[in-house]
């Protein structure tokens, strides 16, 4: 700590000291926003806390004054503000150790009060400011100690004897290595991060107002496709309720405009396609349920949707499939791959698609915008790529894909189940009348019964819906006569191949889960 007078320079360098340690705070909380909770970002969100509490007078005032350029004018400011405050608290460290670092703090705690309190903040929001609060408060630390070690060592007035040179020069150089690695770092990641969001943002925009073509044939739901019954499921999984699977840890932004799909290995002639290349092969709505290997028993891991696309055989078809060939791997722009048996993409029977829309709308981002892949029958991690920019033509001999050493079957068709919806354990139902329902799914071969028993009484048949076609999940629901007391409710489908769904449990791992469900459930 400086004794008598502190120097220009020390007032000088604690402020920027303090500028680098502001700097690694934005930055670590914009790479941490950017990894795990978009829209997190401390500077938005102070940003958006800001907008909505300024009083409504200085609002107009603001508008009238700047007009379109107000949002620009506030971030100016704020920029303005947060960098004076940094400036401050690298000469309140440097003066009174640790008051920088508490002001840091201080900092950390408002910021994380603007980023938990926004519209769709998630448990992960606090993350950004915290991280960012630890790593500046490291920097401003390390920092002004340094700073503090070459001024003690440089003592106002002459230097005269030798050695005092040396070292002075030495926690000098340490100083400006250590401030100017932590400058540049910050603005490296600070401004990737922040480009990185501002381009996957702007992405959503063309995806607004990307036009997808009219489909040529589309999907009609037959009549009596779907029970209007409390807690069943909708038939058609809405976007934003479709469960999401991937090993994406960030998604990958693919603007369609740049986007090739490549297809090559055993074919006579590599392809190379273009969004607008796909789009004018024509395009078709297919109904398809997706289900993951993942999915337990009974659970959520399913999903049914009508889709946009065109056939893969078509476009397997054009670089001409060779002989020897058992197996397409299918690539994602963020390495993530598949492994589909030949014979599910090129047969005739099986409509195996490169999708570009679900349910009337471009792919929704998460769900692998702009193309992917779907296919009828197989679980999604060997089938539904997303995202996908590579269709490699090979044998299961030659290649493997991403699950295949991770403890997962190269091959997994869907093994066929079904769903209890409603009631639910731990949601009791009044006696009387209850309409036990769920859905079931046969993907390629289609459901033919579905058999309810309750108490381990014998399997009664349940009135089964109407299926848009053999790809997509049914609904099923049975009228119970419900008496006060706890009862057990199991269910299994039969398919139309007459194959009744197996009683034998099985773990997810290496080709899906199988058993029968059965739910405990309370009558009042
Ligand atoms: N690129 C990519 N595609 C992927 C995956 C992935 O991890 N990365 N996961 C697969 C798995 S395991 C499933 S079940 C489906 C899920 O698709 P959804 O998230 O649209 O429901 O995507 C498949 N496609
Ligand atoms: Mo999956």
């Amino acid at each position: 700590m400086p004794s008598t007078r502190m120097p220009v320079r020390a007032w000088l360098w604690s402020a920027v000291s303090g500028l680098v340690g502001g700097a690694s705070f934005l930055a670590a909380a914009e790479l941490v926003a950017l990894l795990v909770a978009r829209g997190a970002s401390p500077v938005l969100a102070v940003g958006s806390f800001i907008v909505d509490v300024v009083p409504q007078p200085l609002k107009e005032f603001a508008i009238a004054a700047f007009g379109e350029h107000d949002k620009i004018v506030l971030l100016i400011g704020i920029g303005l503000a947060v960098a004076i405050a940094a400036a401050i608290a690298g000469i309140l460290q440097y003066l009174r150790a640790p008051l920088g670092v508490a002001a840091f703090v201080l900092a950390g705690i408002l910021a994380t009060a603007a980023t938990v309190t926004r519209a769709g903040a998630s448990a992960l929001s606090a993350l950004p400011p915290v991280i960012g609060t630890v790593a500046g408060s490291i920097v401003l630390m390390l920092l002004v100690n340094r700073l503090r070690r070459w001024m003690v060592s440089a003592p106002a007035g002459d230097v005269s004897v030798s050695a005092a040179v040396d070292s002075r020069g030495m926690d000098r150089r340490g100083f400006f290595r250590f401030g100017a690695v932590a400058a540049t770092a910050a603005v490296i990641v600070g401004v990737g991060a922040r480009a990185v969001s501002a381009a996957s943002s702007s992405l959503g925009a063309i995806r607004e107002e990307l036009a997808l073509p009219e489909p040529r044939a589309t999907v009609t739901i037959p009549e009596g496709a779907s029970f209007d019954i409390d807690g069943l499921s909708p038939l058609i999984t809405p976007n934003a309720d479709f469960y999401r699977v991937d090993t994406a840890l960030t998604v990958p932004t693919v603007d369609p405009s740049t986007w090739r799909l490549v297809v090559d290995g055993m074919v006579d002639e590599r392809v190379e396609l273009s969004f607008d290349d796909l789009l004018g092969m024509g395009l078709d709505e297919y109904a398809v349920t997706l289900t993951c290997v993942s999915n337990e028993v009974g659970g959520g891991l399913v999903g049914n949707a009508v889709w946009l696309g065109v056939p893969i055989r078509d476009v397997l078809a054009r670089a001409g499939v060779q002989g020897e060939a058992d197996m397409v791997l299918s690539r994602s722009v963020d390495g993530y791959t598949a492994s589909t048996p030949l014979t599910s993409l090129v047969d005739e029977g099986i409509d195996a698609i490169l999708a570009v829309g679900m349910n009337g709308e471009p792919l929704p981002v998460e769900h692998g915008f702009p193309v992917r892949m779907v296919v009828p029958g197989l679980y999604g991690y060997v089938s539904a790529t997303k995202w996908v920019t590579e269709l490699t033509v090979t044998t299961f001999a030659e290649d493997e894909a991403y699950w295949t050493p991770r403890g997962y079957s190269a091959r997994a068709p869907i093994k066929f189940s079904s769903r209890i919806d409603t009631p639910r354990t731990g949601s009791p139902v009044g006696a009387g009348t209850v309409p036990i329902a769920g859905m079931a799914w046969a993907q390629t071969v289609g459901i033919s019964r579905v058999e309810v028993s309750v108490d381990d009484g014998p399997w009664q048949q349940a009135t089964v819906s109407t299926p848009i076609n053999d790809d997509t999940w049914v609904q099923w629901y049975l009228e119970w006569d419900a008496e006060p007391g706890t009862h057990y409710i199991a269910v299994r489908a039969v398919d139309r191949d007459g194959d009744v769904q197996t009683q034998e449990r099985a773990p997810i791992a290496p080709d899906g889960s199988s058993g029968w469900q059965r739910v405990l459930v309370t009558v009042e």
